[in-house]
């Protein structure tokens, strides 16, 4: 065996490994005039995912309310949280988009 820790013990150094970075989640909130189509559209573009999954997590906003895109280190999501505004703002949809604190 020859773990991280053993190592560090071995050569007496300080333990110079980082804490994971704290996490956040990108939420998507309903409104009732940006199109459907739209929103599937978005999540493929900034959130990578496929059609279907795009699909289930509009239709999931458009029932409940809101509904997690994806978690990601906070820069990341801040990233995403404003090319969401930016798409939304271009084609004057009113699609508002946050991030919080994952749970
Ligand atoms: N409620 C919208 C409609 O009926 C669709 C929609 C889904 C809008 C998800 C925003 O984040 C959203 N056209």
């Amino acid at each position: 065996i020859n773990t991280d820790t053993q190592r560090d013990t071995v050569l007496d150094r300080q333990d110079t490994r980082l804490a994971p970075p704290p996490m956040y989640q990108v939420v998507l909130l309903n409104d009732d005039y940006t199109p459907m189509e739209f929103v599937v559209n978005v999540l493929r573009r900034v959130f990578g995912k496929n059609e279907d999954e795009a699909a289930r997590i509009m239709l999931k906003v458009h029932h409940e309310g809101r509904g997690v895109c994806g978690v990601y280190p906070r820069d990341i999501a801040a990233t995403r949280v404003e090319m969401v505004r930016q798409l939304a703002q271009a084609r004057q949809h009113p699609l508002q988009c946050i991030m919080e604190p994952a749970p």
